[in-house]
């Protein structure tokens, strides 16, 4: 794996900080009305992203996801300013404004969404590695979901298919704990998800993912299997989420110490805990950080706020390949 330095722990920390802070700027907003519909932060799950991105080939390795979306994409390289202009309907978002929260998407950085029906990405993520490998790009593909997602079907059907054909992919269950307010135990009479790699025959185990180490050595095997062209892996990354799973949830189905508890084990600290331990950074370099990242919310807010919203023929235009609209009755006005 490529080395873990004092550089690769002040990206991690400045990357997981934006992506803590920007999911916080959407909360704010949101209550502020002006981000609509559904909103499902990352908050707690960051180190899972981190780790990826430290061992992907950016050039060239897939991500696909659920709807918990808004920050993958960034750590491929999307501009932040046009990911929270989508979630702001604005014409400047990463889908002119159409596709909102759960439908960030970037075929140009090789993220691929974005995915509102739970399990609904797994099969695809599949797809897309079936490609890599018929076109023979040795390229794997990152396909994420949810502990809920592990108990759809579509989940049973694609893991035989990927393994059975050797797909270049690697399954990853970001299992923080629960779906909606539903606890794993409640659904599930064996709580480790990974298990369900064996009855596939296909690699798999448990990863502690509130530490982006370990989630990098993890993916790294994974995907070095992947590329070789010894197929699919199935992993369990054990998260927490810290807010509730969308906007509008009281959160009776745990408790405030529960999550107090995830918090001692939180990822941003815990990088920026090995920083101070190695003095990777003084006190001033790393208030400097904090700075930068706040700047950039800012930035990125403002930016969504002054963006206009899409012009209403765009609604048509991307339905609809022919300018003047044929199979409309009335011309848009
Ligand atoms: C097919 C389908 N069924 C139900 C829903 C409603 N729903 C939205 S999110 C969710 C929970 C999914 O939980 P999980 O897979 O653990 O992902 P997390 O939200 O924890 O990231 C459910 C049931 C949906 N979007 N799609
Ligand atoms: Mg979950």
């Amino acid at each position: 794996m490529k080395k873990v330095t004092k550089a690769t722990y002040l990206k991690w920390y400045e990357d997981m900080l934006f992506w803590r802070k920007f999911e916080d700027k959407l909360a704010q907003v949101y209550i502020q009305q002006k981000v609509r519909g559904f909103l499902h932060l990352y908050n707690g799950q960051e180190a899972i992203l981190a780790g990826a991105l430290h061992v992907m080939d950016l050039e060239k390795d897939k991500m696909i996801t659920a709807y918990r979306n808004h920050v993958q994409p960034i750590g491929l390289g999307v501009d932040p300013k046009r990911v929270m202009a989508e979630l702001y309907g604005k014409g400047t978002g990463t889908s002119q404004g159409l596709g909102g929260s759960m439908h960030i998407f970037s075929k140009e950085h090789n993220f691929y969404g974005g995915h509102g029906i739970v399990g609904g990405q797994i099969p695809l993520g599949a797809g897309l590695a079936f490609a890599d490998k018929y076109f023979k790009r040795e390229a794997v593909t990152l396909t994420f979901l949810g502990d809920g997602a592990a108990r759809q079907g579509s989940l049973h059907e694609t893991l035989n298919m990927a393994v059975k054909w050797n797909l270049p992919v690697v399954f990853c269950v970001e299992n923080n704990g629960y779906a909606m307010g539903t606890s794993v135990a409640r659904t599930s009479k064996g709580t480790d998800i990974w298990k369900l790699g064996n009855g596939y025959e296909m690699p798999c185990g448990p990863v502690d993912a509130m530490d982006p180490i370990k989630v990098a050595e993890a993916l790294d095997e994974a995907i070095k299997r992947a590329r070789k062209g010894d197929g699919p892996t199935f992993l369990e990354m054990k998260t927490y989420r810290y807010r509730g799973h969308s906007m509008s949830d009281a959160q009776k189905y745990r408790t405030k110490e529960e999550v107090a508890e995830y918090q001692e084990l939180d990822p941003i600290t815990k990088v920026l805990s090995v920083i101070k331990d190695k003095k990777y950074a003084s006190e001033d370099q790393i208030k400097e950080i904090n700075q930068r990242v706040k700047d950039k919310v800012s930035e990125c807010e403002k930016f969504a706020e002054e963006s206009d919203f899409p012009e209403k023929n765009v609604m048509y235009d991307v339905v609809y390949e022919q300018e003047d609209y044929p199979f409309l009755a009335h011309k848009p006005q």
